[in-house]
């Protein structure tokens, strides 16, 4: 037995009696038969030819009943078998001495189980996508070096730097304000800037061959901005430091850490970063707490936009051109022709740059523009 297998195996039940295939009527009796076939197989002799396509039936079918009609009433038993089908797929393709390709394939196979299927088996599937197995791969690339244009900043504008405030400091000059400053000297402990320093490589080694929804487009009030699935490699080759000719792509929004909607979850990126301190101040528990993670190219833009929590956007890799307006400024919208004294509001400014972390007090509008390759987190909290 390959170590890969042994690995494999380890997290499968010991026997095919002990693997449980219960479904409600909904489910065929042919596709119940095609999934107690796939399973003693897998049992009796994993290597058997007919497995991958097997399991490729099963994926093939329950596609169907995933794309017909709308989303929410495809029954979640379809879901849990088309989480069935990923992981024989990826069981076929992991025993014996799997090439790289079928263990990229592997890999994207599980992530459209969490993307599209449902929890099976304790979470079966995040149990092998997390063993040391599919652990692998450092490829070294070099970065795109373009740069988006320099700011000027106006320093009547500049946005207040503090050094590690105190907590006492903090609420009461400017939480309690409402106003925003960058808090510098808080985030040197984070393994994100000491043991793994984030990077394209560090990016790729631990999560390169995941399937995760992108943002493509400058920004997304383009009409050609869409949202669609790659791989992190695919991403980074395309997007980041190749010549992508449909526009700047964007890893952002939820995608690197929990994302409810896909529950698709990188958890080495979130055990090198640390909550701030501030957050204590809120009055919501630790896990209201919402984290994101926003990795792109130089050039992409988050439009003027406002968050209905109060902000803490930390800056780890790269620099990023932020503009701020207060909420009192909310009547003002950015549409000059409509809203023409937009151009009047007052706003304050500054480039963000690795370890400051930029306090957003609620509902201030924002807009962000990245200046190099950037990796920010955001804490989002009351
Ligand atoms: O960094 C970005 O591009 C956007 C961050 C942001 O808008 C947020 O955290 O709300």
């Amino acid at each position: 037995m390959t170590p890969m297998w042994t690995d494999v195996k380890s997290v499968l039940p010991a026997s095919g009696a002990e693997f449980p295939l219960c479904f409600s009527e909904k489910v065929e009796t042919s596709v119940l038969k095609a999934l107690e076939l796939s399973r003693d197989l897998m049992y009796r002799d994993p290597e058997h030819p007919s497995s991958a396509d097997r399991a490729q039936l099963i994926i093939d079918y329950s596609w169907e009943k995933l794309n017909t009609g709308t989303w929410r009433d495809v029954d979640k038993d379809w879901r849990r078998v088309y989480s069935y089908g990923c992981l024989f797929k990826v069981l076929s393709l992991c025993n014996g001495n799997p090439s790289q390709s079928n263990i990229q394939e592997a890999i994207r196979t599980c992530d459209m189980s969490f993307l599209m299927g449902a929890s099976i088996m304790d979470d079966i599937l995040q149990k092998l996508i997390f063993s040391k197995t599919f652990i692998f791969f450092n490829m070294k690339q070099k970065m795109k070096t373009c740069c988006a244009s320099e700011p000027v900043i106006n320093a009547a504008k500049e946005l207040t730097r503090i050094y590690c405030p105190s907590l006492e400091h903090f609420r009461k000059e400017f939480l309690d304000p409402q106003k925003p400053v960058i808090i510098e000297g808080t985030t040197t402990h984070w393994p994100a800037f000491t043991e793994h320093p984030w990077s394209i490589d560090y990016l790729r080694t631990i999560a390169g061959y995941r399937t995760v929804p992108i943002e493509v487009g400058s920004k997304y009030t383009d009409e050609d901005w869409s949202q669609k699935l790659t791989t992190v490699n695919e991403f980074i080759d395309h997007y980041v430091i190749g010549t992508a000719e449909d526009g700047v792509g964007y890893l952002a929004q939820h995608q690197l850490f929990d994302q409810a909607r896909y529950n698709f979850k990188i958890p080495e990126l979130k055990e090198d970063i640390r909550i701030p301190d501030y957050c204590c101040l809120g009055e919501g528990d630790e896990d209201d707490i919402t984290i994101n993670a926003w990795f792109g190219p130089a050039g992409t833009i988050s439009p003027l936009h406002q968050d209905p929590q109060q902000n803490f956007l930390a800056q780890v890799v790269g620099r990023k051109y932020i503009r701020l307006y207060s909420p009192e400024e909310t009547p003002n919208n950015p549409d000059l022709e409509k809203f023409p004294a937009f151009s009047q509001a007052p706003y304050q400014e500054c480039v963000l740059g690795p370890g400051d972390v930029l306090f957003i007090p609620l509902k201030h509008w924002h807009y962000v523009r990245s200046l190099e390759l950037s990796f920010s987190v955001s804490f989002w909290w009351s």
